[in-house]
């Protein structure tokens, strides 16, 4: 038995799309901040007694979700040479599928645990590509701070995992969730990326313009550029839902607080001069991301948009750990 947390990430630069749906490989890289205080906590326990995997999510039994959990500890099983089933208690801090990537932290927590619980002593990296497996986004929680994410070339993805850029204290930002639904997505990620894959003329310039992004933003975070980092990162998350907006049939995550907000976040730096730069995932939740000094003020303004059921601040976070039993809830 094993139990471990880990928080959900936002990607700056965003992954949308896959080279291998198989082996869940990025068509292209990835860029992220992990969060603080948004968390998911998860305990495995092998058991024989037990004649296949159980799942509780936030206390409930999660069918689709097993699959996937299970699908996913075989993983860990084949690596530990293990045929035990697994009881797996999770619970999240925060909305489950609802654009707050709670498949991020889920599968990171789930992998760490899963794997410390079977005694197999995996480096981080070997826990990112694990995760991957789980959830692309997942290979990033994996790490605390400024997290890359490669695409890789090779076909059996052992070079695609994420790796650390910045620690959390190397470059302190606050990131403000406004929430603004707390609906289930219709369309997971996984089925809107393939069908932007398919359908979305988009598509092609997407993948081309990524290496650039990711420049520019490693960019930033060396010089520390609040400016270049806003500039990409919005830019790359508009880019994202002009393919998306563009399948068929069109994707859309939004609502209409979800626009209300961008056009507040936009007012505060272009109006107010305040360093502040919004990201929005496939969901209506919109991300602010200012610098920590500024937190409350974009909280405030975030708040005052009508339609914004919820505000959430976080600063950045650590990696993923392995905890006490007592600690999980
Ligand atoms: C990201 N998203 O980079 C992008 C931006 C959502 C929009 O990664 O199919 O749950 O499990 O690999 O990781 C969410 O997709 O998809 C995601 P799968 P995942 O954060």
């Amino acid at each position: 038995m094993a139990c471990a947390q880990a928080q959900p990430n936002i990607a700056l630069v965003k992954y949308w799309g896959k080279r291998d749906a198989v082996l869940n490989l990025p068509a292209s890289g990835s860029l992220s901040i992990t969060l603080d205080s948004l968390w998911t906590r998860t305990r495995v326990a092998f058991e024989p007694a037990l004649l296949r995997d159980e799942l509780l999510l936030d206390g409930a039994e999660h069918p689709p979700a097993l699959i996937r959990v299970s699908a996913c500890l075989d993983l860990l099983r084949a690596r530990a040479g293990s045929a035990l089933h697994a009881r797996v208690d999770t619970s999240n801090n925060f909305p489950t599928g609802a654009g707050l990537a709670s498949s991020a932290s889920g599968f990171a927590a789930l992998v760490l645990a899963g794997s410390t619980a079977l005694g197999l002593m995996l480096d981080r990296r070997e826990l990112s590509i694990l995760a991957r497996r789980g959830s692309g986004s997942a290979a990033r929680s994996i790490f605390g701070g400024f997290v890359g994410m490669a695409a890789g070339t090779r076909a059996d993805g052992q070079d695609a995992f994420a790796t650390a850029l910045l620690d959390a204290a190397q470059w302190p930002l606050s990131v403000v969730v406004a929430v603004t639904s707390r609906h289930t997505k219709t369309v997971g990620s996984g089925a809107g990326m393939e069908r932007s894959r398919r359908t979305s003329p988009f598509h092609g310039a997407w993948l081309t313009g990524a290496e650039a992004d990711l420049a520019s933003a490693r960019h930033a975070l060396e010089q520390r550029d609040f400016a270049e980092l806003a500039a990409v990162s919005e830019h790359s998350c508009m880019k994202m839902h002009a393919v998306m907006l563009a399948s068929r049939p069109a994707l859309l995550y939004w609502n209409g607080a979800t626009v209300e907000c961008v056009h507040a976040i936009r007012a505060l730096r272009e109006r107010d001069g305040i360093p502040v730069f919004f990201t929005i995932d496939a969901g209506p939740q919109v991300k602010a991301v200012c610098l920590p000094s500024v937190a409350p003020q974009v909280a405030a303004a975030l708040g005052a948009v009508a339609g914004v059921e919820q505000v959430l601040t976080s600063t950045l976070g650590a990696a993923a750990r392995v905890l006490a039993d007592a600690e999980v809830g």
